[in-house]
């Protein structure tokens, strides 16, 4: 029996998917470095469809039906490279090479084109999802060229979430790594939309006094709006949660230092290479940054000053931070996908931004209600320059600024970081400003540096002979 897809790399992401496509009806040839994990595998799910047992990559080779798809699902970084390197000397002209792993993008573009030149394709693919959705239905976002997706895009579709229209979350993204680039950013807005989900959460609890229960009550009352999502679901969840063991809300035994592994750092240093304002991205990054840095946060705790106001939190307060909430979240949606249109400049992808956002609704961990509206937004040629110029944000965001403005007003006068409630209004704030300080910083550089300057006149490179007499020379020269 040939298989139709092989599977290397049966940990826990690699297990799920090879199970998901057997549950589906495909044949999957199976192969871990150590076959130990391939028995492991055969031994608890073997029933649950049709695999081959495999122990070597020429084995998995020989197993598949031609154009071979090679799924590679092995650590992230060098382990990929040795795979790929002990498979492809067994492939022929045509196959596909496939890594589903959490690979940065420009590993994924480098791949590609050694793969290229040896007539196989190389498709990186964002999978989100964690181990459930692997096993029951990812989002998955596949790169590699349009050619290498009429082979495999089939199997990927069938074994995707399904969006509630049934549509499934796996579409082309675009050539190289454009799969995996879309995944980093999805990533980056992961971080994000948690990082302003714990904002709320801490104003809610060190503003208003409000107990972890009794604001489980209110994020599940928050899920049934237009917040409604996976993560407002989850956090509802572990706010309830009590410590079996000293009765404690389970969030106030856990140590406040949040982990990372690394795909919120990702987006960040891309967007710095593409010049792509993601504020809110970068500080949802940093705060795990701060919150892990506990030695120095005992020190100030005790050495620097609070000087914080007195003042009474305002009226509706749990209403004015759910739309500071709604605000903030959808400011690192827009940063997100205006840097996946940097992206798609700086790398030639014609990323379609509206089927981006339609498998993103389910599948992923930022599976959300908002997320038809984003696709909608972006749908046909009423595409907007940024997502908060889209008539229907325009409005809602709109209407959530004066609750905005007061809750980050009262988070700073009470002393309590927002960095990202007040970062995504500072954003919103400088987009729509008529005049920002850019021009003085202009000035500044063309002083110490001759960087030169336009001015709002006339056309023109201008450059002020600052030590001398002021006057001005026009027309630098600037190459
Ligand atoms: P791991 O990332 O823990 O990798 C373990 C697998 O890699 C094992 O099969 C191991 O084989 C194999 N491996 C290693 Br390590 N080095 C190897 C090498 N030099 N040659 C061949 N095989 C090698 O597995 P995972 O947690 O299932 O994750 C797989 C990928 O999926 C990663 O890129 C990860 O970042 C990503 N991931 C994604 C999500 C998500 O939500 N999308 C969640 C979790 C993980 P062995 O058994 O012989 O040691």
């Amino acid at each position: 029996m040939s298989a139709q897809i092989g599977v290397t790399g049966l940990a826990v992401m690699g297990a799920n998917l090879a199970r998901n496509l057997a549950r589906n009806g495909f044949t999957v040839a199976l192969h871990n470095r150590s076959v130990a994990k391939t028995d492991a595998l055969l031994a608890k799910h073997g029933d649950e469809g049709d695999f081959v047992r495999t122990e070597t990559l020429q084995e998995l080779v020989d197993a598949l039906e031609k154009p071979r798809r090679v799924l590679i699902m092995v650590k992230a970084g060098a382990p990929v490279d040795a795979v790929v390197d002990q498979l492809v000397p067994l492939l022929e002209e045509g196959d596909i090479v496939i890594d589903g792993g959490n690979s940065h993008y420009q590993d994924t573009r480098r791949r590609e084109a050694a793969l290229a030149e040896k007539g196989l394709h190389f498709v990186g693919i964002g999978v989100s999802g964690g181990e459930e959705g692997a096993l029951n239905g990812p989002s998955i976002m596949p790169g590699g060229s349009k050619e290498s997706y009429q082979a495999l895009g089939p199997l990927l579709e069938k074994i995707a979430a399904k969006a509630d229209d049934g549509a499934p979350c796996c579409a082309w993204i675009g050539t190289d790594g454009a799969g995996h680039f879309v995944k980093m950013v999805h990533n980056g807005i992961e971080y994000a939309d948690m990082q302003v989900i714990g904002e709320a959460y801490n104003l809610l609890r060190s503003a208003a006094g409000i107990e972890p229960a009794e604001q489980a009550a209110i994020f599940e009352e928050w899920n049934k709006g237009d917040l409604s999502s996976f993560l407002i679901e989850i956090t509802a969840k572990v706010l309830k949660h009590v410590d079996a063991e000293t009765g404690k809300p389970f969030v106030d035994v856990v140590v406040d230092s949040a982990g990372q592994k690394g795909t919120g750092r990702w987006t960040v240093q891309s967007a710095l290479d593409l010049g792509s304002p993601v504020s809110g991205i970068a500080e949802s990054v940093f705060a795990r940054g701060i919150s892990s840095q506990r030695d120095q946060r005992a020190i100030a705790q005790t050495t620097l000053a609070a000087h914080e106001a007195d003042i009474d939190v305002p009226q509706d307060f749990v209403e004015d931070v759910r739309q500071a909430l709604y605000a903030s979240k959808l400011v690192s949606y827009a940063q997100g996908l205006d840097m996946l249109a940097s992206a798609a400049k700086e790398y030639g992808w014609n990323l379609k931004l509206d089927e981006i956002a339609s498998l993103w609704r389910a599948g992923c961990i930022i599976r959300a209600d908002l997320l038809k509206v984003i696709m909608e937004a972006y749908k046909g040629d009423k595409a907007p320059a940024n997502l908060l110029f889209a008539p229907a944000f325009v409005e809602s965001v709109g209407k959530a600024v004066p609750a905005w403005r007061r809750v980050v007003a009262t988070a700073v006068q009470l002393g309590i970081p927002v960095p990202v409630f007040s970062s995504s209004l500072a954003y919103y704030d400088a987009l729509r400003a008529k005049r920002l300080p850019a021009a003085l910083i202009q000035g500044q550089r063309d002083l110490f540096g001759a960087h030169t300057y336009q001015r709002v006149d006339r056309e023109g490179t201008f450059h002020t002979l600052w030590g001398e007499d002021g006057s001005e020379v026009s027309a630098v020269d600037t190459h």
